[in-house]
């Protein structure tokens, strides 16, 4: 069944009433009415501006929750055992460059568990959802991960560190390995919409090092409501501590982690 609980329906209103605001951002943008030199500034306006639209509608609708976003850091609430986990924009660096692939992420934590989950396209309007134990839908359509069992037909995405973070030589040593032994990788750029589309069964799997909580709590649930398997790209259990995760389907997920472990 795909009707949202009132938990979800509040997070899913926020991420719509954001959504407004970063697409109209994103038009000025596309029709190149913001000069090349301010455009940086521009997004991070955009972007902080977006944060408080979230901000401000999910404290509205939940008091005293706790508010961990990309912009604004940890704001502690009254309720110590609920935190929102919040991207207000995922894909900055497409968003800068008026490519329309990007996403508002939304996760629920409680007690250290995302119980939760909202990932929002804007461009495409497809909102992705997920409520722990009640499984994974974009609008009204129920998710599940890709069937596909074998390497040669898999098509997975990534991310490529960029300037001045992560490891750019054990991430081409990750590439190479990969690249020789599946249909394709893509790396689009933005991890919250890669792990959507991981619960779609679009991509077969996904891996990415050195990322943040923001961009992943929603996309864990989403994943593995979808009925996919998620560790790090090591293998192990903490992804939002490490900030590295592999996401797949049951069956190709040990196959992309043994690939992953001959590059290091
Ligand atoms: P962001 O757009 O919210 O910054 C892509 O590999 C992932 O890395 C995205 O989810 C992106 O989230 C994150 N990231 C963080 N900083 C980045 C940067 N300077 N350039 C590209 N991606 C970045
Ligand atoms: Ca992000």
């Amino acid at each position: 069944m795909s009707t949202q609980s009132a938990l979800l329906k509040v997070m899913s209103d926020a991420a719509r009433k954001a959504a407004r605001g970063l697409n109209r951002d994103f038009g000025e943008l596309a029709e190149l009415q913001v000069s090349k030199k301010g455009a940086a500034d521009y997004v991070s306006a955009a972007d902080l501006k977006a944060e408080q639209t979230l901000f401000e509608a999910l404290a509205k609708a939940r008091p005293g929750y706790s508010f961990l976003g990309e912009e604004r850091g940890l704001i502690e609430g009254t309720d110590k055992t609920h935190t929102w986990i919040v991207d207000p924009l995922d894909g900055t660096t497409n968003f800068l460059h008026a490519i329309p692939h990007f996403a508002i992420n939304i996760a629920l934590q409680r007690e250290g568990v995302i119980v939760a989950a909202v990932t929002y396209n804007p461009i495409t309007n497809e909102l992705y959802w997920a409520e722990k134990g009640k499984g994974c839908f974009v609008n009204d359509k129920r998710l599940r991960v890709a069937a596909r069992k074998h390497l040669d037909e898999a098509v997975l995405a990534t991310g490529i560190p960029f300037l001045g973070h992560g490891q750019h030589a054990k991430f081409l040593k990750e590439l190479h390995q990969m690249s020789q032994r599946v249909a394709g990788v893509r790396r689009f750029g933005s991890a919250a919409l890669d792990l959507a589309f991981v619960a779609a069964g679009r991509f077969d799997g996904f891996w990415e090092r050195d990322l943040k909580p923001w961009d992943l709590a929603a996309g864990l649930l989403l994943v593995s409501e979808a009925g996919g398997k998620i560790t790090n790209a090591d293998g192990d259990e903490d992804v939002l501590g490490t900030g590295s995760i592999l996401a797949s389907n049951l069956e190709l997920h040990p196959l992309i982690l043994e690939k992953l472990k001959l590059a290091n």
